[in-house]
């Protein structure tokens, strides 16, 4: 491009974008982490497009960390609105016992025949969701409980979610429920999140809000939301006379229903429930902060009506937050796996919301002196969504004086490079992505996962020692490693050098899919990875495919295309992958091999077949009944082709499903598999 193509842009320009990025960031900030916006939304739009309309005149002032390059900033007009067919009302909160008991007092006359039925309350998200004819055709958000957003494309990813009903319905059906993230999810999604130096989400419900407003439903697929759902909007044409009734129709029709839900005879039951799920909650892979107590005839709920805001017939209940109090023995400084230095609070260990807690990370330095915490403070700790440690403050009564101030370090503590603050983040970085050992102990430990090469017994302490040792410079240096040296680690006997040689060996021929997640290239998790994969077949056509292409690609949105994209044209990425390629990983695609690993079986009735697993299965994961299928010998791929001996079909199944259909291959469901594997485990 000649120099007069580019707009030279202004000072004023530049330096309101930088002052526009930070007041964005800051309500950001605000928005998800603290969860108490201060300006309301439309102002908070017209920084937002004052930003992209001064990027969109001066284009070079678009950073990749602009916020209106994140892909929820685009959200606020990517939406239809839709009005809601019958309003959305709230519940009313009790906040302890009594006034629980007050509302069952007031609605006991009411409660005389069938009771109450008691769900736990999910901290979710509400929506609606609209089948014709038993299909899935509209998902809305609560919006303000008349007019919610159209959000259907990124409800469709919600693998638990049946887009066609079964069993009995009526024509048009409404349901509503809460769209969740497991805390599992949740807690993974915010580790992610902080490390590009990204606002946390304060709790899975706004992790839950965030993902539906993303305008790329791939980004949203990766969030792996679920949901359930509790009630039916129009009842009568459903058949149903109580809330227990309507909740097994639910299930029935193939719609995920909480199962905690108990129907209550009286007051004493109600209060039980409450207790019985006090603690037992949170053995829960969800977070539930509460307890929706509901009269369970619905002629009740006729009668009592709505005041203008929530029904009369049901309330919830609150658990109060876990909170305690416990000594913040030092800060440490963490080193993520794309440099973020993160200070962590080292604390006296304290157990809040049903396990442990040492540590807790402390986000970055404004946040440490917003909450102005000391090393030696006493502080409040408790877990935001239930599980990631949270403090919330010193005791400032318990002062000492003898407390010292934290200072984040000026240089990285893992290699000692300066560290760096990109504009507009607020996390400081270490710079040195070719050779801080941190960084590289993280993609390590990334690249060996479970659900990347899964290479077994490289653990934590063993990769610790190969970077400390200098006998790791990079994550293809693993696979030039021999058993002698391996045999010289702390922890390491001839044997388990010779079992991890092993490991690494076969790790050279994990399927495509599985390299590319184990690569960690943004927003790339292992669902997308095998997307890609399948649309690429292989590693060069991948790496030479256009932002187009990949974005072309269906699952594949323009974020996602974006990052691949850049992670392919950096040079130090080329070198590793060449470098991988030149060690004999071979990204196959697809799997030619059985892995042969643990083979407890005696027989291998699959031998030489080849099985094609496709779409959700109930029981199990699909690597998991991949694996089940190998350890009998069976040869899995990720393709149909006229060599697939047979398919097997889940929930949802889509295009393997129709080629496979196409080519005459056998297909079976999940039922049938099982009962195959059930027959092989008796042979
Ligand atoms: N049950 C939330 N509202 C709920 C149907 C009513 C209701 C909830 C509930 C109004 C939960 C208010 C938003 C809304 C559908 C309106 C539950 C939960 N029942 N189990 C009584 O688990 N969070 N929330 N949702 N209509």
């Amino acid at each position: 491009m000649s120099e007069s193509t580019i707009p030279r842009v202004p000072e004023e320009a530049r330096s309101r974008a930088a002052v526009l990025r930070e007041e964005i960031l800051r309500h950001e900030h605000l928005y998800y982490v603290l969860d108490a916006p201060e300006i309301p939304d439309d102002r908070y739009d017209a920084l937002f497009a004052e930003l992209r309309r001064l990027e969109e005149e001066y284009p070079t002032l678009r950073s990749p960390d602009s916020p209106t390059q994140r892909v929820g900033g685009k959200a606020a007009e990517g939406f239809a609105k839709v009005s809601l067919s019958a309003p959305m009302l709230s519940l009313d909160n009790a906040l302890d016992i009594e006034e629980l008991s007050a509302f069952l007092a007031r609605t006991a006359p009411f409660a005389a025949e069938r009771g109450y039925l008691c769900e736990l309350k999910i901290d979710g998200l509400a929506v609606s969701l609209v089948y014709e004819d038993g299909v899935f055709v509209q998902g809305t958000t609560r919006g303000d409980g008349r007019t919610g957003e159209d959000v259907s494309a990124n409800i469709r990813t919600i693998r638990n979610l049946p887009l066609r009903l079964s069993g009995a319905f009526p024509p048009k059906m409404e349901v509503r429920g809460e769209v969740l993230l497991q805390r599992q999810h949740f807690a993974e999604l915010n580790m992610e999140r902080e490390e590009r130096g990204e606002p946390l989400f304060a709790n899975p419900r706004n992790a839950a809000a965030g993902s539906l407003r993303q305008l790329d439903p791939a980004v949203v697929a990766e969030r792996r939301l679920s949901i359930f759902l509790y009630t039916v909007v129009d009842p009568v044409p459903f058949g149903v006379k109580t809330q227990e009734e309507a909740i097994l129709r639910l299930a029935e029709c193939g719609l995920p229903v909480q199962p905690a839900w108990k129907r209550c005879a009286s007051p004493e039951d109600v209060l039980a429930f409450v207790e019985e799920w006090r603690d037992g909650r949170f053995s829960l892979p969800y977070a539930t902060d509460g307890v929706v107590v509901k009269l369970n005839s619905i002629a009740a709920w006729y009668e009592l009506g709505a005041t203008s805001h929530a029904p009369r017939w049901a309330i919830a209940f609150k658990y109060p937050p876990e909170e305690r109090t416990t000594r913040l023995e030092d800060i440490i400084v963490s080193v993520g796996r794309t440099g973020a230095l993160t200070p962590v609070a080292v604390l006296s260990p304290v157990s809040i919301s049903g396990s442990i807690v040492r540590r807790a990370s402390l986000h970055n330095e404004d946040e440490l002196r917003r909450k102005d915490v000391r090393i030696g403070d006493m502080v409040r700790v408790r877990k935001a969504g239930e599980i990631i440690p949270e403090i919330l403050g010193p005791v400032l009564d318990a002062r000492t004086g003898g407390e010292r101030e934290f200072v984040m370090p000026e240089c990285c503590p893992a290699c000692g490079t300066p560290a760096v603050r990109l504009e507009g983040e607020v996390a400081l970085r270490c710079p040195n992505r070719s050779s801080c050992p941190a960084q590289l102990k993280e993609g390590l430990r990334h690249f060996a996962s479970r659900n990347g090469m899964d290479i077994r017994g490289l653990g934590d302490k063993i990769v610790d020692q190969l970077v400390e040792k200098g006998l790791l410079r990079s994550l293809a240096d693993l696979y030039a490693l021999d058993e002698e040296t391996l045999a010289s680690l702390d922890r390491m006997g001839e044997k388990s050098a010779r079992n991890l040689i092993n490991a690494l060996e076969q790790s050279k021929e994990r399927p495509f899919p599985r390299l590319l997640s184990a690569l960690g290239i943004r927003f790339t998790g292992s669902r997308s990875a095998e997307i890609l994969a399948e649309a690429f077949r292989d590693l060069p056509t991948l790496r030479n495919a256009s932002e187009e292409t990949l974005a072309a690609v269906d699952g594949v949105g323009p974020v996602m295309a974006s990052a691949i994209r850049s992670f392919f044209e950096q040079p130090e990425n080329q070198r590793l992958l060449e470098r991988l390629t030149a060690a004999g990983v071979r990204a196959t695609f697809p799997v030619s091999e059985s892995e042969g690993e643990n083979e407890p079986f005696g027989s291998r009735p699959f031998e030489g077949m080849r099985l094609v697993f496709t779409g959700e299965m109930e029981s199990m994961t699909r690597i998991e009944a991949e694996e089940t299928a190998k350890r009998f010998g069976a040869v899995c791929s990720s393709s149909v082709s006229k060599k697939t001996s047979f398919v097997v079909a889940g929930r949802d199944a889509g295009s393997k499903l129709s080629k496979a259909l196409s080519l005459g291959v056998k297909i079976v469901n999940e039922e049938e598999f099982l009962e195959m594997i059930r027959e092989m485990d008796e042979a």
